[in-house]
């Protein structure tokens, strides 16, 4: 990120979130106080309808969250365009009502159900997490949603299901992307199940206390933060309990460059380039990128006896 967005940061909806829960915990404050904040509020409110009832996680992170306008105009979402900057621009008018996401596979009850329903059956969680891009770029970012445990204990997977696969939605009328063939649409996604079981592993339907910017994933995203980002599968219209490993979009498109369980490891670099360091976006320099993206002691047990080189 160029250096000169720090100062620029300073007034951008992060620094005016922070405030305001500061400005929230203090009580009321003073009057001249709250009038500030007021103010700064008006000029630089987002649109998008703040969520209620969010309550705060013990997973979160402590460090300060990347900047909303960074957050939401620095993207990966092919369905919209290759560039970092083609979602934010192109995404603004996708519709994400009427949805709906069908749960197939091994489970008790298959159903599909529509995403205001999916949203009522459970509490919406804050979680501020790191995010590593797999192109050695970092984020810190405030989702809100719930976690994929508490969905998938509410499918009850049957002993057969091993792995849980995700599929994005696949409407080129809406999603220029797709009338390329950039990649193979629609964009899929999966997880083990253990993994999927994780208490990190979560879905979002929110970031910055608001409802998901479209070029972020809406209505319903899959954040993993110990994973490159790619994980991440946005608009999900689908998820699959099975038996084996399902294909994912970016390891059917470059085998030796993307693997199946894309664990952040500073260790094994792509073919390509290093994946020892990263740029927080905001930050200057460059710093070392953790094992499991700083996860480890909470995830890495789920590895144990894996040849992490070779499942990349
Ligand atoms: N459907 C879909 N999901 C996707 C992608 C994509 O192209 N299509 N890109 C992934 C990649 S590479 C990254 S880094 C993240 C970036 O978005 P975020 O900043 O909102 O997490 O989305 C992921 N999810
Ligand atoms: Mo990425």
């Amino acid at each position: 990120m160029r250096r000169g967005d720090k100062a620029q940061a300073e007034v951008t909806p992060l620094s005016l979130y922070l405030r305001r829960r500061e400005f929230l915990a203090l009580g009321a404050g003073s009057m001249v106080g709250a009038r500030a904040v007021a103010r700064v509020a008006l000029a630089s409110e987002t649109e998008l309808p703040r969520l209620t009832g969010v309550r705060n996680s013990p997973y979160s992170t402590e460090e300060e969250p990347t900047p909303y306008k960074d957050v939401t105009s620095y993207n990966n979402y092919y369905e919209f365009g290759t560039d970092k900057a083609d979602p934010a621009a192109h995404a603004g008018s996708f519709r994400t009502r009427p949805w709906t996401v069908a749960f197939e596979g091994e489970i008790a009850k298959p159903q599909t159900v529509a995403i205001d329903e999916l949203l009522s059956w459970f509490t919406l969680e804050e979680r501020v997490y790191r995010m590593r891009c797999v192109e050695a770029w970092s984020m810190v970012i405030p989702w809100v949603g719930f976690p994929l445990a508490d969905l998938v204990k509410r499918l009850a997977p049957t002993p057969k299901a091993e792995y849980v696969a995700f599929t994005s939605v696949f409407d080129p009328s809406q999603m220029p992307g797709q009338r390329r063939g950039t990649l193979n649409w629609p964009y899929v996604e999966g997880l083990r199940l253990d993994e999927a079981m994780h208490p990190l592993a979560l879905l979002a339907v929110g970031l910055y206390g608001r409802v998901l910017p479209n070029q972020n994933g809406a209505p319903l995203r899959l954040v993993v933060p110990w994973k490159y980002g790619f994980k991440g599968i946005k608009a999900i219209t689908k998820v699959r309990f099975v038996s084996k490993e399902p294909p994912t979009t970016w390891s059917r498109m470059a085998p030796s460059e993307y693997g199946f369980y894309a664990n952040v490891n500073p260790a094994v670099d792509h073919p390509r380039w290093s994946q020892a360091r990263e740029r927080r976006i905001g930050e200057f320099f460059k710093r070392p990128t953790l094992p499991f993206n700083g996860y480890a002691d909470q995830v890495a047990h789920l590895y144990d006896g894996m040849d992490l080189r070779r499942h990349y």
